[in-house]
Parts: C-alpha cells; structure tokens; sequence
C-alpha cells in the first residue's frame, strides 16, 4: 500500500469528510444543515463539550451558507476548516511540536 505523508493524509480526510456526508441525502454536493450536523457530531465530537445553546447549528450553517442557497457546498464547507485550523493554531501556538501519530 502506497505510503502518504502527514499533510496528504490531512487533505484527504477533509475532502473525503465532506463527500461521505454530502451525498447522504439530497443535492450529493452539498451539505445539508441535517448533513452538516451530522458530521460536526461525528466528526468534531470535542464541540460537544463546548456550552452549545439552543440554535446554535442553526446559527454556524447561516454563517457557512454565504451564498444562501441553504446548503454548505465545498468552498464554504474549506472556509469553516480554514478558521478551525486557525483556531487551533493560535490554540497551541506556544506548545511544543509534536509530530502526529501515525496508526
Ligand atoms: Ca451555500
């Protein structure tokens, strides 16, 4: 099996992340807010353990849906990554680089 480094890895994941959810149910390019909750809980479960109230999905999908189609498509879906990651850099900005596991 052909060996793909950290930053490969990372990539497909996000892509596939967001092909596996959008193609669940409705338009299989997009997410609906049912998909995009969906993968949030599944796949970002360290959210839930935020203080989350009421509407607040309903709130992030009105924020990710700029182009008010009322659906997350691919460009909006790599704007919400991109601020995460941002979230996470300045996070841990101060901590010691710690290569990622490999499985
Ligand atoms: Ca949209």
């Amino acid at each position: 099996m052909e060996q793909y480094h950290t930053l490969e890895r990372a990539l497909g994941a996000l892509v596939c992340t967001f092909q596996r959810y959008c193609r669940k149910e409705g338009d299989r390019h997009t997410l609906s807010k049912g998909e995009l909750r969906e993968l949030l809980d599944n796949e970002l479960p360290s959210l839930q353990t935020l203080p989350i109230k009421d509407g607040a999905y309903e709130e992030l999908m009105a924020l990710l849906d700029t182009n008010k189609d009322g659906q997350v498509d691919f460009e909006e879906y790599i704007r919400f990554i991109a601020a995460a990651c941002t979230f996470f850099h300045e996070f841990f900005r101060d901590s010691p680089v710690a290569q990622p596991r490999v499985h």
